[in-house]
């Protein structure tokens, strides 16, 4: 079912819509909201189907994570939401940030042609720059997780131009990176259809073949980065992310750290060395 809650529809679904086995059982299109991950549970909470896929056109308050804001200006970008019911199996909620990412760097793959990278967390990389973010909120009740949003930002058909000071030169649009617009209702339907058959295959086998998945296109794996972590920066060649969704972080005296997804990287500028020394690990979380 495509509800459009405004009188004028942000724009319009291709049709026909990829076969889906669970997501876009309900598609809201609105105009303008807070944030698409808060209509997600609004609409949760009024009875909304698993699968059920928010669309804004614009965002008042976009978020990002940790407190942090995501630009959400009207009529060029793509702003979702995916909510789903639980109760969920540890791997399959670990693997939710995973999904979304390796869902919208093929969806971008399938309709523009260009691949983006994945840099841990969450962010979705073209040429150094940050396309595309992805937020998972999780609610519990009754001692299990009740309820998962997962919303995905990308930018779409934003002129670099128009980006504000502070994202100039760490943002892009797929338009600035191929130098055409492109089609976003499409880019929407290969996105919905890519998370359906991913979370189709999280359900059913686990998260070891998305971290595999995920891992082929990452930024981060195999460079040194310094991590934003509750307790202070963290420095070290970024190693491995495991099946749980850890990153395993190896520091200069050889001792490891697992961190979190929690936590935010930052790459450090290429070439920078940190000497690696001893067999070691010692977890320190
Ligand atoms: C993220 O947070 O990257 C998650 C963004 C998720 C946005 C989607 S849109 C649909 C759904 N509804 C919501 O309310 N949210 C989700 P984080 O890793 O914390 O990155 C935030 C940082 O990215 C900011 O502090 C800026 O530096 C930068 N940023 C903000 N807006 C951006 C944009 N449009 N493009 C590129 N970078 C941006």
């Amino acid at each position: 079912m495509i509800q459009s809650n405004e009188s004028e529809a942000p724009f319009k679904m291709p049709a026909p819509l990829p076969a889906m086995r669970r997501i876009g059982s309900r598609i809201e299109l609105h105009s303008l909201v807070d944030s698409t991950n808060g209509s997600a549970f609004d609409a949760a909470a009024a009875g909304a189907p698993d699968g059920t896929v928010i669309v804004a056109e614009a965002q008042r308050a976009g978020r990002g994570r940790l407190g942090r804001r995501w630009h959400s200006p009207t009529g060029c970008n793509l702003y979702l939401s995916i909510l789903l019911r639980g109760p969920f199996p540890r791997p399959v909620l670990t693997g939710l940030p995973f999904l979304a990412a390796v869902a919208a760097r093929d969806a971008v793959g399938d309709v523009a042609g260009l691949i983006p990278r994945v840099k841990w967390p969450n962010d979705l990389f073209i040429n150094d720059r940050k396309v595309g973010g992805i937020l998972v909120e999780a609610r519990s009740g009754g001692g299990e997780t009740a309820l998962a949003v997962v919303g995905i930002g990308v930018n779409v058909n934003w002129p670099n131009r128009a980006m504000p000071d502070e994202l100039r030169a760490t943002a892009t649009s797929l338009e600035s990176e191929l130098g055409r617009p492109l089609d976003r209702p499409a880019l929407l339907a290969a996105l919905m259809g890519r998370f359906d058959r991913g979370y189709g295959r999280l359900r059913d086998e686990g998260a070891a073949w998305l971290i595999e998945e995920w891992s082929r296109s990452c930024l981060t794996l195999g460079r040194m980065v310094t991590v934003e972590t509750a307790s202070g920066p963290l420095t070290g060649l970024a190693e491995a992310v495991e099946p749980g969704g850890h990153l395993l972080l190896r520091h200069a005296d050889g001792s490891t750290s697992r961190l979190s997804v929690d936590a935010t990287t930052r790459l450090r500028p290429s070439g920078t060395q940190v000497p690696m020394t001893g067999a070691t690990h010692a977890l320190r979380d």
